[in-house]
């Protein structure tokens, strides 16, 4: 496969103006009649217009309104260039496709019989001949016919401006979009749906048309994500006065999609899970997705849409953006200082749960990649997540008002353009007057940064010294690294457990300082120190970087119980947490006897039980580190080990904080009607925490507790955390619980999923056993959704059963990603970097692991998507 440059960029040879577009819809065969007018970049020196297609009959092509004969134009691959064409130019292009065929979900194809489609990043070429780049913008008018019997709703972007029929059974609808968009953005449904609908009143007096449109027998779950999009309509307003600039937005559920969701303008089309919710299928969880999706896609008509992409390098000028905004959105529903941190605390595991190892294994790649050979393949959490860190530095750096300018400017200088990071950056830097030449680096330099800390204290001069340095692994393509500029949120706490005023160079600075290292080195004086603080480094995770810092158990006891920064305070006992995880994981691996120590268990019990404290933060602050996490800290990873340690601990926990922990299940129940606001979701959250716990311990009345909330409970968070705790803990009433829910639940395949999840992810589950559940008639490998609550959850969720020693874990993948390869390439490929981190494990495991990656290489027919994956694994 061919690797694509981001150094090779050049202009599109023509630009588009008009788009129209007609479908005849029809699942064994659509033609689509393409008619555009095109005309010569003046900033492109090519002369020939290039147009991309796939899996297409071709069936007419016509220039300026002549038939052009095979020999006017030539197609290699996906590309279909016309030589010699004039300055101005009217294409008609005819193509069929058949859209019931189209496993791939890019492109258009049918889900349970209807029509949808998927063209982010390039499945717009597989719906028509066209110049498929995000840079060219476009006005589409659409006209959709199809059976009316089957196909009662048809939608496309923008306005709708006639519909009606056609007679022989079938009706049309035209669908105007009056704004200039790329490709990537067109959407059309051709369905039988119903919809939620509202009219929403906009700050400048607007009413604006809302629609969530969903199966018949969903619409008892389209509430809360109509809900979420209209706070988030509200927000964005408000925070950034940034208007919805279509009279309607719409919202349609499906049930087989790739990704979360897609942000089509005007025509959001999402995975059934991130609209579909009700107390009874959906959990605490659930909710916040919907409400952070919701946002997230509807944020980007501005952030995406109205300001998009140059190409495809530039992914994170959308993602990063629009995921910080995302948080933000979150956060600022929650709207206390405490309910925003826990926000912070789940970002935080989200980045070192999945992004530092990703930036520290074969498919590492900066924010903004240089190259590659599948886009699709860069839809990352180092592209999203760490993006979404690189904007929120900005703002870190720059104040919340100095960001808001820069984004002001952002929005004046590239309203209806295409653009790069780099406009984006230069658009900080100049509403500012700030440097910001070596920020650059965040996104040309993967790999993620460690900044290890050194202190003084001066007795005599009061004064308190850091010193910073910071350091980069090298990473595939990039052996050495230059400096980063990296804020570094700093406090200082007193014996008391109290911020000590800062002062440097004379000046007071406050409780919590920035610091900006900029150089390899650099030290930091704090002044009129009275006595030696204990330092909180790296507040609020003020960069996205591994902060590397001595701290002995004391200090990080005295951080857990006082810091003022909540996510600091957490970190502490993360620290506390991970170091007798890695002691443990240690002793484990040679059969030597485990101990947890009562200073530990002290403060957990002290943390469980401080009723002053949020009960959302009390759970983070008791959860413990992953195994993976704690994988990432080992060099040669056994999951046996690593599995039993935490296992232990887990039950340690749970046996000798038995009183506190059935004392918090009590106090924090949550009786009367089901609500999804954090405070009840933190206190659900607080007491699953200790139903886990305790069952885990395999206490009695704890499994009991387990029972009796699996039989009474009113809503799917607590009925799913009693599930788990009962199949966790193998308990007696686990065959039968999970028997009752499947039939429960079976018309409801977002819960059969978390039905299959549940399963794949417990320690229990053993390859063979995954294989079984492969074939229950519920078992659908054509459908994302479950083919990840299965499989995905299994190679990537269950590290002791996928990495079973005889290699059996690792030749089920293999075998799965080549099957799934030939149906889906993405969900495939996906699946596929389950394997990145292989050569961290043991020699034994290393070998079954090599074995079954050089057999998937080993394939004759393979995507792109796939070969790329595996090949960086090898390489
Ligand atoms: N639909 C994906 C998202 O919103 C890709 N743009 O992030
Ligand atoms: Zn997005």
């Amino acid at each position: 496969p061919q690797t694509i440059y981001r150094k090779d960029y050049t202009p599109p040879s023509y630009l588009v103006d008009t788009v129209e577009l007609g479908f005849d819809l029809d699942p064994a065969r659509t033609i689509v009649a393409n008619r555009m007018t095109m005309r010569r970049n003046p900033d492109s020196a090519q002369r020939e217009i290039e147009l991309y297609g796939e899996n297409l009959e071709l069936v007419a092509l016509r220039m300026n309104g002549n038939t052009l004969s095979e020999k006017d134009y030539r197609i290699e691959g996906s590309l279909l260039t016309i030589p010699d064409t004039p300055e101005e130019v009217t294409l008609e292009i005819e193509t069929i496709c058949v859209p019931e065929q189209n496993t791939t979900l890019s492109g258009l194809y049918t889900s349970n019989g209807s029509f949808y489609t998927q063209c982010e990043a390039e499945g717009f070429r597989a719906i028509t001949y066209f110049p498929d780049r995000p840079d060219v913008m476009a006005v589409f008018t659409v006209m959709l016919r199809a059976d009316k019997e089957k196909y009662p709703v048809l939608l496309s972007n923008g306005n709708l401006v006639e519909e009606g029929e056609l007679g022989d059974g079938r009706h049309y609808a035209k669908w105007e979009d009056p704004f200039r968009k790329p490709s990537y953005l067109f959407a059309l449904v051709a369905a039988r749906l119903v919809c939620q609908e509202e009219t929403f009143r906009l700050k400048d007096g607007r009413d604006a048309l809302l629609q969530v449109w969903v199966e018949e027998g969903n619409l008892d779950k389209t509430d809360y994500a109509m809900q979420s999009l209209k706070n988030s309509i509200r927000w964005d307003e408000e925070r950034w006065n940034l208007e919805l600039d279509l009279d309607r937005f719409m919202i349609v559920a499906v049930g087989d999609f790739n990704m979360g969701a897609m942000e089509n303008k005007g025509l959001n089309i999402f995975n059934t899970k991130f609209v579909l919710a009700n107390p009874r299928v959906a959990t605490d969880i659930d909710f916040q997705g919907i409400e952070a999706v919701v946002g997230h896609e509807y944020f980007h008509n501005w952030t995406g849409n109205r300001v998009t992409c140059r190409d495809w390098f530039q992914l994170s000028l959308k993602e990063g953006l629009t995921v910080f905004r995302d948080q933000e959105f979150s956060a600022d529903m929650i709207g206390t200082e405490s309910g925003r941190a826990v926000g912070r605390i789940d970002q935080v595991r989200t980045l070192r749960q999945a992004q530092f190892p990703e930036d520290a294994g074969p498919m590492a790649h900066p924010v903004r990649p240089d190259s590659f050979v599948e886009i699709n393949n860069f839809y990352t959490v180092t592209v999203y997540e760490k993006g979404a860190e690189v904007v929120r530095m900005y703002q870190t750096l720059l104040g919340r008002e100095g960001f808001r300018k820069g984004m002001d400017l952002y929005f004046e200088r590239h309203d209806g353009q295409a653009v790069t990071c780099d406009d984006f950056r230069r658009a900080m830097a100049d509403a500012s007057g700030r440097d910001l030449s070596l920020f650059e680096r965040w996104y040309s330099q993967a790999g993620t940064p460690v900044v290890r800390a050194e202190t003084r204290y001066d007795e005599v001069d009061k004064t308190y010294t850091i010193t910073l340095f910071q350091s980069c692994p090298p990473t595939p393509g990039q052996t050495s690294k230059f400096p980063f500029h990296i804020p570094i949120a700093v406090g200082l706490l007193g014996a008391d457990g109290r911020d000590m005023p800062l002062i440097i160079g004379g000046k007071d600075a406050g409780p919590t300082t920035v610091l900006e290292l900029t150089e390899p080195e650099q030290s930091f004086v704090f002044e009129n120190v009275q006595e030696q603080p204990t330092p909180s480094i790296l507040r609020d995770f003020s960069a996205p970087i591994i902060l590397d810092f001595n701290y002995g158990d004391a200090d990080l006891l005295h951080l857990f119980s006082h810091d003022s920064d909540a996510v600091n305070r957490w970190e502490a006992g993360q620290r506390l947490a991970m170091g007798r995880l890695l002691k443990l994981t240690g002793e484990a691996g040679v059969g030597a006897p485990l101990m947890l120590d009562d200073t530990f268990l002290l403060a957990l019990g002290k943390m469980l039980s401080d009723e002053a404290l949020d009960p959302a933060f009390r759970e983070q602050a008791l959860l413990l580190p992953s195994e993976g996490m704690v994988a990432e800290q080992i060099e040669v990873v056994n999951p046996m080990s690593i599995h039993l340690a935490r296992q232990f601990m887990r039950a340690n926990i749970g046996a000798r904080l038995r009183t506190e922990l059935l004392a918090q299940y009590q106090a924090n129940q949550t009786p009367g009607e089901y609500s999804p606001d954090a405070l009840s979701a933190g206190k659900r959250a607080l007491k699953n925490l200790c139903l886990a716990y305790l069952t885990a311990a395999q206490d009695e009345e704890g499994l009991q507790l387990a029972q009796q909330q699996f039989d009474e409970a009113g809503n799917m968070t607590d009925r799913v955390a009693a599930l788990s705790a009962l199949i966790h803990a193998r308990a007696p009433g686990a065959e039968a619980a999970l028997q009752r829910f499947y039939d429960e639940f079976e018309d409801e395949a977002l819960v059969i999923d978390k039905w299959f999840m549940l399963q794949a992810s417990a320690a229990t589950t053993d390859v063979g056993a995954v294989r079984s559940l492969m074939r229950h008639p519920a078992f659908n490998l054509r459908n994302p959704n479950r083919a990840r609550s299965l499989i995905s959850s299994f190679c990537a969720g269950n590290p002791v059963q996928f990495h079973a020693p005889d290699g059996s874990g690792y030749a089920f993948w293999a075998e799965q990603v080549i099957t799934l390869d030939a149906l889906n390439p993405q969900v495939a490929s996906r699946l596929a970097r389950a394997m990145d981190r292989w050569r961290r494990y043991t020699p034994e495991l290393q070998e079954h692991m090599k074995k079954a990656l050089q057999q998937v290489a080993g394939q004759q027919r393979l995507s792109n998507d796939v070969r790329e994956v595996v090949g960086k694994a090898l390489a």
